[in-house]
This record gives structure tokens, C-alpha cells and sequence, in this order.
């Protein structure tokens, strides 16, 4: 697979970042995950538009125009022969001294990987995932804006390996107030009695599958509520499910030992699953 660097396309084993990268020194950078599928990348604009706003908020001035950035992205698959796959575009704060101090980086680095790849839940998506809530709370909008997407996951590492050891397929997060955030790395949504219902994205990503999935509620003409939910509006929910780039539309149907509804993929969450497949598939910028 070749590698864009900071200008050039390397094969992966020439692609190389700095000890002194304030990415690897302080995780000091942001990144998008991304999916192409059959020869298209998927809401390209909207995750560059992210990727800037993460820098901006960072208040890091990413080297290229948004333009050139979605040139890279769709260069890369082209030289790594990819119609569908996932690309992680990575901006860090670039190679400087030890300290802290952004000023000590004179130029962020840029990366973009691509690699091939499938669905990541396998035959989850017929039998439903199991999820735990974990004790680990999502970061506050005030020390750290879960929107950023940035380099420093650990708060999200943390939420998983705490769901590795409790046995789930993946973990729900609470914020510091007791409200529901998010799963490590998918939003979530809740359907009950026919209203589908998601938090408001102060205390989680703004994620862009999330934000799809709104869309084709409102195409479909389902009742929805952006409003801020406890554990017991999981629990006693009649489905669940989580969304992302990486686990696209997938059912909930077990939470801490609960049952969620009758414990099967329910149909809302089916409809909704259908119509994202049809959407991704169908949509999305050439490569
Ligand atoms: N919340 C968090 C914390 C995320 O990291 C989402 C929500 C969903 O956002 P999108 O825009 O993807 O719908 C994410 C995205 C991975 C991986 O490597 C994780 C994400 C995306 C792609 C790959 O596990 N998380």
C-alpha cells in the first residue's frame, strides 16, 4: 500500500513520522475515519469539514486547502487500487522539541492511509451486539470537546478495555451529569414506543453516520427527538442501536444483562440499516 507524507506517496515501509512528532510525543493532532464504498468515498466533504473544524479548535492550520485534502484522499485509493476501504487522514501537530509548547512544531504533518476493508461486526448485525455501560465517563465539553476528533483516544481506550473485561461488544458512555454520550466510537440511538431518539452532541462526536441516520428519519417520516437519555431510557428501550463509520447501522439487543425489547434486531432499526446500505452504496464522491 503506498502512504501520502507530507507531499509524497510512499510505500508503506518509507512512511515514516519523527520520534519528535508531537503526535506520538502528546497525541497532539486530529484525524477522520472514513469508508469508500464500490468506488466512491462516502460523505467526503463532511468529514474534511470536521477534520478543519477539530484543527481549528486545536488551533492548528492544517498545510493544504480542503480542496487539495480531498485530492490526497481520492489519490491515495487510486494508487492503492481501493473501490471500497477505509481511509484515516491524520494531521498532527508536526516534528519539534520536548515540551508541551505548539510553538516548538513549525509544520503539522500529514498522513493518509488506506486500507481494504469489510463490515466490522460480522453476523452481529442479524443477532445484535452486546453492550456494557462502563464507569469511565466522557470527557467534559469543558475540559476536552468530545467533537474533536482527536489523536488522543485514551478516554475511549479506557471505555473499551473496561467492556473487553465485562464481556460486551461494545461500551456505552455516560457523560459527568449521568446522561448518555456515546459508545467508544459510534453514537447511539434509542427507539421507543415508534419515536427514535439520540442525545444532543455536546457530550459526543458529531458523528456523520449519525448524522445520516437523522436524514433517512426524516425521509421516512419516523418521529425523532434529540434529547439527552439515562440508563434507564436504554434499559427499558424497545431497540437500540449504535452508529458509525466503523459499525455503520448495528442493533443493540442486550445491555448490562438486560434484554433490549424482545432481544432481536426490531424493525426500526432494520428499516434503518436497509436504507443506510442503499445510501452508502449509491452515493458518494468518484474516485
Ligand atoms: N463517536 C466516536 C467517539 C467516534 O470515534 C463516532 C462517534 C461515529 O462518527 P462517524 O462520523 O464515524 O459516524 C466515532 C467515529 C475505529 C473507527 O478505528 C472509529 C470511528 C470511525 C472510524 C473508525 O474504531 N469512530
Amino acid at each position: 500500500m503506498f502512504v501520502y507524507i507530507d507531499g509524497k506517496y510512499l510505500p508503506e515501509g518509507e512512511a515514516k513520522v519523527s520520534v519528535f512528532d508531537h503526535g506520538l510525543l502528546y497525541g497532539d493532532g486530529v484525524f477522520e475515519g472514513i469508508r469508500a464504498y464500490n468506488g466512491r468515498v462516502f460523505r467526503l466533504q463532511d468529514h474534511i469539514d470536521r477534520l478543519y473544524d477539530s484543527a481549528k479548535t486545536i488551533d492548528m492550520e492544517i498545510p493544504l486547502s480542503k480542496d487539495e485534502f480531498s485530492g490526497v484522499i481520492l489519490e491515495t485509493m487510486r494508487r492503492n487500487n481501493l473501490k471500497d476501504g477505509y481511509i484515516r487522514p491524520i494531521v498532527t501537530r508536526g516534528a519539534g522539541t520536548m515540551g508541551l509548547d505548539p510553538r516548538k512544531c513549525p509544520k503539522p504533518t500529514v498522513i493518509c492511509i488506506t486500507i481494504a476493508w469489510g463490515a466490522m461486526y460480522g453476523d452481529l448485525y442479524e443477532k445484535g451486539l452486546t453492550a456494557v455501560s462502563v464507569s469511565v465517563r466522557r470527557n467534559p465539553a469543558e475540559s476536552m470537546p468530545p467533537n474533536v476528533k482527536s489523536l488522543n483516544y485514551l478516554n475511549n481506550i479506557l471505555a473499551k478495555i473496561e467492556a473487553n473485561y465485562k464481556g460486551g461488544d461494545e461500551a456505552i458512555l455516560f457523560d459527568t451529569n449521568g446522561y448518555v454520550s456515546e459508545g467508544s466510537g459510534d453514537n447511539i440511538f434509542v427507539v421507543k414506543n415508534g419515536v427514535l431518539i439520540t442525545p444532543p452532541t455536546l457530550n459526543n462526536l458529531r458523528g456523520i453516520t449519525r448524522q445520516v441516520v437523522l436524514e433517512i428519519a426524516e425521509t421516512l417520516g419516523l418521529p425523532l427527538k434529540e434529547q439527552n437519555i439515562g440508563y434507564f431510557d436504554l434499559y427499558t428501550a424497545d431497540e437500540v442501536m449504535v452508529t458509525g463509520t466503523a459499525a455503520e447501522v448495528a442493533p443493540i439487543t442486550l445491555i448490562d444483562g438486560r434484554k433490549i425489547g424482545t432481544g432481536r434486531p426490531g424493525p426500526i432499526t432494520k428499516q434503518l440499516m436497509a436504507s443506510f446500505r442503499t445510501i452508502a452504496d449509491n452515493e458518494g464522491t468518484p474516485i
